[in-house]
């Protein structure tokens, strides 16, 4: 009886997203798991591999363009809501009314108007129409797509925009140029209304950033190749392709901005350029991590060795044991008569706990205000890397170690 009503409710109920409610209609086809990722935000979440990977593009960015007095030029976006109407997701960025990303089997409709973005670049009219040339964005997109090793139908984007003045293309390119084509030619290499030497500095100077970027972060061995691609929004349009794990990974599209979607925004006397990264397909040769579903496992044995990691700094992911991990909270007031330091309980617990230890960690800590005793609350998580552990094997080592404590750092189990 519960069930039926159930879906009868979730099937008439509107859906809130934000505080915000959107009428459910024949278009909505968002499920609750998916609906659940929505402010996740791992590229927000300060030991993610995904915010550590945007922090390095950012430096990237940040790095190699600077303003006249040293400022950084591009700005960052990486708080945009995911719910774009279907005008921003597709037609401002000229997608044919037949392109099959509308289909209700490609994309995440919430209604007929409203969509969980397929793409960051739902984003870059608005931007451009604030006045903005030069930014990236980042933030969580949704696509009805396959699940495989490299395919998960929620991931993270980074979008880049450059946009150019006619006075900026000609330092670039060290002396006058025309931006626009006066015989407005057709040639398959660019738009007709762009010159085609302003076409090629833009490309070049696209290709060049992205490949300049990859060096940064990969370091100069990085194996990679450029393809032809096509994009609505842009032309010529290109691909970055990485080598890692046997096989070439598609980790980026990008290209010249078409000029009408600038026009459209009041950016009609200038060219850009754009492009749209995935990024877990470069942290995933990064970090040498084996599979997306990864970046959303709540597993610590996966999240702790992200945490307190530097920005920047490359390691190489640990498989983590593929035997259960189980975990026991345990309780306790501090000692009052001599002083207590967590780091001595973490060494206790791993002197008891030995191998079978994945990690300590304090879960909560309050004063009780009467008395002015202190209590901590520690999560243990057990997990053996050569085989499952029985629950009678956990409680040995949780008593062990609650044991101990007592004794040797005088705290009271609660
Ligand atoms: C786009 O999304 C374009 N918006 C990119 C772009 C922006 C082009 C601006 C030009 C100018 P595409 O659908 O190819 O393009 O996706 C971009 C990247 O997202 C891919 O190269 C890939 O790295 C990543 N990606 C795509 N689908 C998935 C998926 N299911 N799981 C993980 N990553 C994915
Ligand atoms: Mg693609």
């Amino acid at each position: 009886r519960t069930k039926s009503s159930n879906t009868n409710k979730s099937l008439t109920e509107s859906i809130v997203i934000e505080g915000k409610h959107y009428t459910r209609d024949e278009f909505t086809n968002v499920t609750p798991k998916i609906l659940s990722y929505v402010g996740i935000n791992n590229h927000n979440r300060l030991d993610h591999p995904i915010c550590l990977f945007k922090q390095s593009i950012i430096d990237f960015f940040y790095g190699h363009f600077k303003g006249r007095t040293g400022n950084p030029i591009f700005s960052i976006y990486d708080k945009i809501s995911p719910v774009v109407t279907t005008n921003e997701n597709f037609d401002l960025l000229l997608v044919p009314k037949d392109h099959p990303s509308r289909n209700k089997t490609d994309s995440y409709y919430l209604n007929k108007s409203h969509m969980l973005r397929a793409h960051a670049t739902a984003h870059q009219s608005e931007l451009i129409k604030m006045g903005l040339d030069n930014f990236i964005i980042f933030g969580d997109v949704y696509r009805r797509d396959e699940i495989d090793r490299t395919h998960y139908p929620v991931f993270h984007q980074a979008d880049g925009v450059h946009i150019f003045t006619p006075n900026e293309l000609e330092i670039i390119n060290g002396c006058n140029i025309n931006i626009f084509d006066p015989e407005k030619s057709n040639s398959i290499e660019k738009q007709s209304i762009y010159s085609k030497e302003a076409t090629n500095i833009v490309t070049n100077h696209l290709k060049s950033t992205l490949v300049s970027m990859m060096k940064q972060v990969f370091g100069k061995d990085i194996e990679y190749r450029w393809i032809s691609e096509s994009f609505p929004f842009t032309h010529p349009s290109f691909e970055l392709e990485v080598y890692y794990n046997n096989q070439w990974i598609e980790a980026l599209g990008c290209g010249v901005i078409r000029h009408e979607i600038l026009k459209n925004v009041g950016a009609g006397n200038r060219i850009g350029w754009a492009f749209g990264l995935g990024i877990e397909r470069l942290a995933m040769p990064f970090y040498s991590i084996p599979d997306i579903r990864l970046f959303w496992s709540n597993d610590s044995g996966f999240l702790s060795q992200f945490e307190n990691l530097p920005k920047n700094r490359r390691i190489k992911y640990k498989p983590v044991s593929i035997y259960p991990q189980c975990y026991n909270d345990l309780s306790f007031w501090l000692p009052q008569e001599k002083p207590f330091c967590s780091n001595d309980f973490y060494e206790l617990v791993g002197e008891y706990g030995g191998p079978c230890i994945e990690q300590v960690k304090l879960i909560d800590q309050f004063e009780q205000k009467k008395t002015g005793r202190i209590s901590h609350c520690y999560r243990i998580t057990y997990r053996h890397l050569e085989k499952t552990l029985t629950q009678e094997e956990v409680n040995k080592m949780h008593q062990l170690i609650k044991t101990y404590a007592t004794q040797n750092l005088g705290v009271q189990i609660r």
